[in-house]
């Protein structure tokens, strides 16, 4: 009897290995991604994917079965939203990393979020550029050591989910991987979301970020995830120091605000009508 995954028709049948390493936190994510399309009932054919560089940016790229655009370092926001602009009746949906999306590509990012343009952004944070050796990130933790900070990280970290909340996301949720049926009922949650909706997933990178932090190797991080997640509720009535150390999570933000490529197709339409062309 040959067994099929309940997610098959999501994944690309040519392929059929995965890039990342044993014990990674990016399959959990894709896995809870597809489920939320299987729960929705969506259609491949609706969306396009799109990721930067990074390990994070090989969850949809090759294996999500639909249109994926595997862009540059920093610059999968831009190219989403020449996507979003062109075919505005697609689902836009970016995943990719913390050094790609909030480093290199933080400058997008607050305009993405600022312009609130309708597309869903899963960033896998896990807090190191992960696939280039395990440098230091501006989400490494103060104090934890990596490859390019054997003395333990002296710079201030960024709160990602914070930023996008202060730029403009109109849809803000964190999640860790320990959280996957959460993660899956926030994706649907996103996706039903008109603007720019952001879900920020902790992930263990065991190989370049547990080994040389002390965070250690994928349990020892699934348990501290588990350990040290504070519901958002709960959180609000907690002082910075009972804070410290912990993983606020949950659905943050939820909001409306006129959206970008609603308010440019509205523009469009008037100019046709000042024009006479009506077509
Ligand atoms: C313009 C440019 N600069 C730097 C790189 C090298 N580079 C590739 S991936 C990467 C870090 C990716 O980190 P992140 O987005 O957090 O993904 P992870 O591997 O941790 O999932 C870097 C610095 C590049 N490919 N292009
Ligand atoms: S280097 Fe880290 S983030 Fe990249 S695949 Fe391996 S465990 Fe995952
Ligand atoms: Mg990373």
């Amino acid at each position: 009897m040959s067994v099929v995954h309940p997610l098959t028709e999501y994944v690309r049948p040519s392929a059929s290995r995965t890039a990342n390493c044993p014990g990674c936190g990016n399959g959990i994510l894709a896995q809870a991604i597809l489920r939320a399309f299987k729960e929705d009932n969506r259609d491949m054919d609706d969306f396009v994917f799109v990721s930067g560089i990074g390990c994070a940016a090989w969850i949809p790229s090759p294996f999500f079965n639909g249109d994926v655009l595997h862009t540059t370092h920093g610059r999968p926001l831009a190219f989403a939203t020449g996507v979003k602009l062109a075919a505005p009746d697609r689902n836009v949906m970016v995943i990719s990393g913390d050094g790609d999306l909030l480093a290199i590509g933080g400058n997008h990012f607050i305009h993405a979020a600022r312009r609130n343009i309708n597309m869903t952004v899963i960033c896998i944070n896990n807090s190191i550029y992960g696939m280039t050796g395990g440098q230091v990130a501006p989400t490494t933790p103060v104090g934890l050591k990596t490859m390019t900070s054997p003395y333990g990280n002296v710079e201030n970290s960024f709160d990602i989910s914070s930023l996008a909340a202060a730029a403009g996301a109109t849809f803000v949720a964190r999640w860790t991987v320990v959280h996957a049926r959460q993660i899956t009922k926030t994706v649907r949650k996103a996706l039903a979301h008109k603007g720019f909706s952001f879900i920020e997933i902790i992930s263990q990178c065991p190989v370049q970020f547990g080994r040389k932090s002390g965070m250690g190797n994928t349990t020892q991080m699934f348990d501290y995830y588990r350990d040290n997640s504070v519901p958002a509720a709960k959180a609000a009535g907690m002082t910075p120091e009972e804070l410290n150390g912990r993983i606020v999570v949950g659905e943050l933000v939820e909001t409306t605000r006129p959206v970008l490529d609603e308010e440019l197709e509205q523009v469009r339409r008037e100019l046709r009508e000042r024009s006479g062309n009506n077509a």
